[in-house]
């Protein structure tokens, strides 16, 4: 039998400009991330994703690429990636790289050929169109603020870059394209990686009549998201990477699924990978946005956010494989979205790991979520170094939309740079992540939240995160059992079931800092992990604030 890759992966995150720095220079770097394997390792997590590590003039953090096969000098060498790739593997970690090709960076040759002349070679490997009565040739607005479209006077065209002007999309049209993306690809899983996380891989085939949009609220442009997500030709593309590329390796493969349905998430991460492993979508992402996006004070609702799982744990059974994320490079801190940053913040931030990653799927685990790293308050927009939070915020204040005020305090909210902030490894100086000026400030909280202290206490988020994992990995019903959701409507108290032909577990979750009663019909025989040594749920179904409890059913024969 072949083993499926997908149900015994659990994935660390790095966002590598703010992991560890070796060298003092402020950046995170390679050698910082060997340095930190067996911290990884003792987590038991088997795979890390590193976000871009390529040569990028860095418009938006390595998410625009200059050079594919080129290390960006920043986070070191191609020896040290190799080093890397061989220290990760002596210690039974897969070592995933980000595949950012819906897009390069407007400074990758290719790019720079393209646009030098209508009859270059590469003209064709990104998106030109004429414009309309001088306008641009539809209203698509970009992700980062602005139209998605550039125009270039000197060959009197406009390129596509539905993030921004520097990042331009490429042509997936162009079988020549596709054709040295895939031996890229196929370069570096020869050289020893285990796969790729595909970077807004369900925008790579666009709809050929590039159709108006309808204008969101307040602005001249239409999201584009609709239009183009899950485009005509996006699954021939991916089936045509599977045999090409993907199925020539042992791989695992991951794409990032913006504005995906149900059904086109069925076709994308079928368990017959005929296309990919598995897609993060991202609709419990989007529950606390609204008509300014994300840009708003809005907490996710209990009862919305178990809707919406259970809607995807339930619709991909025995059809598809799901992610459990709640966090990553692009997402505020989970244990200020969902917990709390304050008295409850240890026992909120195992409650929410436990309520994901029991659920179906491959879990991912953002660096510093299992320390509970938080929010931070941006004070000054001098302070934010995110591309989207600055545009946003001139933006909107600007328009008179929001005070400045207002939206440095969404960008606190809501803001990328929250994760992106140096990992918080002692209370040193800079939270020990570097004894140099980190390019983005650290958090205030690095001498109370810090892996050293972490690890020296037995009750730790960290060693509760490694609990969890262990428990996760020791039991088939975690992996292959069905999910169930119960008592659907409770605001408070998030509960589900899993089981298999030999056991049915309950993960019971308190969403609130308040005792609360929980009735269920469950005996249970065991209980398998839970976050509060003075729980009485068993004897009378009450809740302690923020907790959660697994229980193993008894049988009864
Ligand atoms: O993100 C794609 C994406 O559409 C969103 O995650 C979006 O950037 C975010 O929600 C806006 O708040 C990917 C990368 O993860 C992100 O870092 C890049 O900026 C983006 O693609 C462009 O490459
Ligand atoms: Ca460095």
């Amino acid at each position: 039998m072949i083993k499926d890759i997908r149900k015994q992966a659990i994935v660390y995150q790095i966002y590598p400009k703010s992991f560890c720095d070796s060298n003092n220079d402020g950046h995170g770097d390679i050698q910082g991330i060997i340095s930190k394997l067996d911290y990884i390792k003792d987590l038991g997590v088997n795979t890390i994703w590193l976000s871009p590590i390529f040569e990028s003039p860095n418009f938006d953090n390595g998410y625009d690429i200059s050079d594919y096969q080129k290390i960006n000098p920043e986070y070191g060498t191609l020896e040290n990636v190799d080093q890397l790739i061989n220290e990760a593997h002596k210690r039974g970690i897969k070592v995933v790289f980000d595949l950012v090709v819906n897009h390069s960076s407007h400074q990758h040759e290719w790019f720079k050929n393209s646009i030098s002349s209508k009859s270059s070679k590469y003209r064709d490997y990104y998106i030109w169109r004429d414009g309309k009565e001088g306008k641009e040739p539809n209203n698509w607005g970009a992700l980062f603020g602005g139209s998605a479209w550039t125009y270039d006077e000197k060959t009197n065209q406009y390129y596509l870059g539905l993030f921004s002007p520097q990042q331009p999309d490429l042509n997936w049209e162009n079988p020549n394209l596709r054709k040295e993306v895939y031996k890229m690809m196929k370069w570096w899983l020869n050289r020893g990686i285990d796969g790729f996380r595909m970077d807004v891989i369900s925008l790579i085939s666009k709809p050929q009549n590039f159709p108006d949009g309808k204008l969101k609220k307040g602005s001249q442009y239409a999201a584009f998201h609709p239009l183009v997500s899950n485009g005509p030709r996006i699954h021939e593309f991916l089936q045509e990477m599977r045999n090409e590329v993907l199925n020539q390796f042992d791989t695992i493969s991951i794409g990032e699924a913006s504005a995906v349905t149900l059904d086109e998430a069925r076709k994308y991460a079928s368990l017959d990978r005929s296309e990919l492993d598995m897609v993060f979508q991202f609709e419990h992402m989007d529950l606390d946005g609204g008509e300014s996006f994300k840009w708003n004070d809005r907490k996710i609702n209990v009862v919305e956010l178990k809707q919406c799982l259970s809607k995807w744990q339930t619709g991909m059974e025995g059809k598809a494989w799901n992610t459990l994320f709640f966090s990553n490079h692009d997402q505020p801190r989970v244990v200020s979205r969902l917990g709390d940053e304050g008295q409850y913040r240890e026992k909120s931030a195992k409650m929410l790991a436990t309520c994901f990653y029991l659920m179906k799927g491959t879990p991912f685990i953002f660096q510093g979520d299992e320390l509970s790293m938080t929010n931070t308050t941006f004070k000054n927009i001098d302070e934010v170094r995110d591309l989207e939070s600055i545009n946003a915020y001139h933006d909107f204040v600007e328009n008179k939309m929001f005070t400045s005020d207002q939206m440095l305090r969404y960008i606190s909210l809501k803001g990328r740079d929250n994760a992106r902030l140096p990992m918080q490894w002692n209370d040193g100086i800079y939270g020990g992540f570097s004894e140099a000026k980190p390019w983005i400030k650290c958090n205030d909280n690095a001498s109370v939240i810090n892996a050293e202290d972490q690890l020296s206490r037995a009750d730790s988020v960290y060693h509760y995160f490694k609990k969890l994992i262990e428990l996760r990995q020791s039991k088939n019903v975690f992996i292959d059992g069905k999910y169930e959701l119960i008592n659907e409507l409770d605001e408070n108290v998030y509960a589900y079931l899993r089981t298999d032909e030999n056991e049915t577990i309950l993960i019971v979750c308190n969403f609130t800092d308040q005792k609360i009663k929980f009735d269920c019909d469950f005996e249970c025989s065991e209980v398998l992990i839970r976050n509060d040594e003075n729980s009485t749920f068993i004897n009378d179904s009450m809740l302690n604030p923020y907790e959660t409890i697994v229980l193993k059913k008894s049988i009864n024969y």
